[in-house]
């Protein structure tokens, strides 16, 4: 298989700089070199365009951004919808996790019924009436849910892009009240850190997929790095604590590997401005290798 590479370098969709330099980053910390061990052949496109914030004004407080988030996604949509097309396996490296708005309408334009895994410390299902922060990262989710602002939900000018109880949500901890009534309220499956402890991470992933992926359907999987703890992943722009360990990580990517209905992946919130010599990163080429089939033996 071919894995097609695709920076998208933004960080419009969150309050703290950094997270703009995940591509680069996680591309420095051998990511190609690593697939082509493991038998892939990569066809690195480089990176979309995407605006310094210092050049755009900030707009709306509860949407900031949203002009130059909206742009983006459209030429991200088309450039994963290429890939698709071309039977490459789409790999997007982030970014804040608005790029998830892009990548996933691309996706959803060729897999018209499709499941998403999002693991993540947070859900990011804010809508501009909900959102605490204005931050476009956190209301990704139900933008693809059709929830929120027109712009944000008609990428490509079509809505919903995934129904969401075609939604797992894995890892989460730091969940607003009303994106929690939300949540409850569109009957997404939200898996958190206390059902991770009492069921375990094994279990856990077993029933994503079985979720998401119900009757073989093609899932998208959208890894944010602060699910995982910040003792093992600091450089992230929101830490979170208790998050996933090293070997949990692991596991989930293995069992998503195992199901072989992952489509599509995206890797976001890589922060490189607070990371530790490039450890995230790193550790970000590892989970993207272990979905993608690298085992231990
Ligand atoms: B991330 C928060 N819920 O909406 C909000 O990192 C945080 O992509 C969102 O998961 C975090 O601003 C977005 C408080
Ligand atoms: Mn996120
Ligand atoms: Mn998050
Ligand atoms: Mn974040």
């Amino acid at each position: 298989m071919r894995i097609r590479v695709i920076g998208a370098p933004m960080d419009l969709g969150a309050d703290r700089r950094g997270v703009d330099i995940g591509p680069s980053a996680i591309r420095y910390a051998a990511l190609n070199e690593q697939l082509r061990r493991l038998g892939y052949s990569v066809h690195d496109i480089g990176n979309i365009h995407i605006p310094q914030p210092e050049s755009r004004p900030v707009g709306h407080p509860k949407l900031k951004y949203l002009e130059p988030i909206v742009q983006a996604s459209e030429e991200l949509a088309d450039t994963v919808e290429q890939a698709l097309q071309d039977g490459e396996f789409p790999l997007i490296l982030g970014g804040d996790h608005s790029i998830a708005l892009g990548s996933i309408s691309g996706v959803a334009s060729v897999h018209k019924n499709l499941g998403v895994i999002w693991v993540d410390a947070h859900a990011d299902f804010n809508t501009e009436e909900t959102t605490p922060s204005g931050n476009i990262h956190g209301m990704i989710l139900a933008a693809l849910s059709g929830l929120g602002n027109h712009k944000l939900t008609h990428i490509k000018g079509w809505a919903p892009k995934i129904k969401p109880e075609n939604i797992v949500i894995v890892g989460a901890r730091d969940l607003d009240n009303e994106e929690k009534a939300l949540l409850r309220q569109h009957h997404v499956s939200v898996f958190t850190m206390s059902d991770i402890d009492h069921y375990g991470i094994f279990e856990v992933s077993k029933r994503a997929v079985e979720i998401a992926g119900r009757n073989g359907r093609p899932i998208h999987l959208s890894f944010d790095m602060d699910s995982i703890d910040p003792r093992e992943a600091p450089g992230v722009g929101t830490p979170v604590r208790g998050g996933l360990s090293y070997r949990e990580a692991h596991t989930a990517m293995e069992v998503l590997a195992d199901s072989r209905q992952i489509v599509s992946m995206d890797i976001v919130e890589v922060n490189s401005i607070l990371d530790h010599e490039n450890s995230t990163a790193r550790l970000a080429v590892e989970l993207i290798l272990s979905a993608l089939g690298k085992k231990i033996l």
